[in-house]
């Protein structure tokens, strides 16, 4: 099959999600074409079945605003046109799935079919998508999606309650890539951050108001007061420069490693004791099933999807959004039991297990399968 996949390139999610995805599948054999201004940071080119179509938005001086919508729906129909695509699979409902009804239109007066299907990650709807003023673009442009998937049963809850929509909504939850996990090494990092033995509590995320990043602070500065432990924070984002702040006023910049944007954080994982997530919403939590497939156990908030990933009491524990003393006593309970620490170690990694691509691929095979019969027969 010959697909179009449409993303963000920048450092979150949904962007992981799409170069995953379109590894696996041309691993298997699809061939599978990335569109975006610039490369998905964590797409490697270095396979014979993945292409790479670049494009970019001219800044003339009348427009405040780049016509971005314009110039990739354009991209689209070119790369439908000369690579004759299949199918086209848009990630972030904002504004990707009307860019694809509007490439679909001009294609079609091509005679040219090419359906699409949308994969809503989890802000498109409950963040940004709340914004009254997309409403009816999104609304529209969902409706008229040849499928739409949402990565948890959350997000299509959230998408329903938000959005008008007649069409079928199919869950295909984030996936890893479980051999990927295996036998990473440690390369002494471990003792080079925490050179006394202490605790190492991780949070990786693209530091936006929506991660409740303070709370993570909040719940170190309670576990230093018990245990010798460093936070190391992964990630670069707006809040990043008011989080090194707060962290000075209370003092615990000096068991604080920045690391910033780092593509793959495998390593850093695999000397962390534990994950740390009080996002405000969450619609799934990818980097919290990467850090159990890594074996960490997670210390989370309640909201969204993240009850579908982190199980209370087994794989992690679950708190209220910004209950930072309840988070805090789950982490200490955690940090000082030994044994049990290494327990819900084990049950983090069958739990991600769950999720590995070779579940959840055939899923989306499936739905693009669906959609090219439904073209047969219309
Ligand atoms: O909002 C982000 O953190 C980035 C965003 C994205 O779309 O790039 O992440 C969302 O999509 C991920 C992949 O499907 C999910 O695992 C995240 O939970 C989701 N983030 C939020 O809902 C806040």
């Amino acid at each position: 099959m010959n697909i179009g996949m449409v993303c963000f390139p920048t450092y979150g999610g949904s962007g992981v999600v799409a170069t995953e995805l379109g590894i696996a599948l041309a691993n298997k054999g699809h061939k599978v074409h990335f569109m975006s201004y610039s490369q998905p940071f964590r797409l490697n080119l270095f396979n014979e079945n993945l292409f790479f179509h670049e494009f970019s938005v001219n800044d003339y001086p009348l427009f405040e605003y780049q016509p971005y919508e314009s110039v990739l729906a354009s991209k689209i129909v070119d790369v439908a046109m000369y690579e004759h695509l299949d199918v086209l699979h848009v990630h972030y409902a904002i504004p990707h799935a009307s860019v694809a009804y509007m490439a679909q239109q001009i294609l079609k007066s091509k005679k040219i079919n090419l359906p699409y299907v949308t994969t809503l990650h989890g802000t498109d709807i409950t963040l940004v998508g709340r914004d009254p003023a997309f409403e009816p673009v999104i609304r529209f442009s969902l409706n008229h999606s040849n499928a739409i998937t949402s990565v948890s049963e959350s997000l299509k809850k959230d998408t329903l309650k938000t959005f008008k929509i007649d069409n079928k909504i199919t869950v295909i939850p984030n996936f890893i890539n479980i051999k990927d996990y295996e036998n990473v090494k440690e390369y002494c990092i471990k003792r080079k951050y925490a050179p006394n033995g202490e605790k190492i509590l991780v949070h990786i995320s693209n530091f936006r108001k929506v991660k409740r990043i303070e709370d993570v602070l909040a719940v170190f500065a309670n576990v230093l007061k018990e245990v010798p432990a460093k936070l190391i924070f992964v990630g670069d984002g707006p809040e990043k420069t008011n989080i090194e702040q707060l962290a000075r006023q209370m003092n615990l910049q000096h068991d604080i490693i920045n690391l910033g944007k780092i593509t793959d954080p495998k390593e850093i994982l695999s000397v962390a004791d534990l994950f740390i997530l009080p996002s405000e919403t969450e619609s799934f939590g990818l980097a919290a099933l990467e850090a159990m497939a890594m074996k960490v156990p997670v210390i989370s908030t309640n909201s969204g999807g993240l009850p579908e990933v982190n199980v209370q009491g087994k794989t992690g524990f679950l708190s209220n959004v910004g209950d930072v003393e309840d988070m805090s006593k789950n982490a200490l309970t955690l940090l000082k039991d030994e044994s049990m620490l290494e327990k819900f170690r084990q049950n983090a990694y069958n739990q991600a297990k769950k999720f590995d691509i070779e579940k959840i691929l055939p899923l989306y095979e499936k739905v693009y399968n669906e959609l090219l019969v439904k073209e047969v027969v219309s």
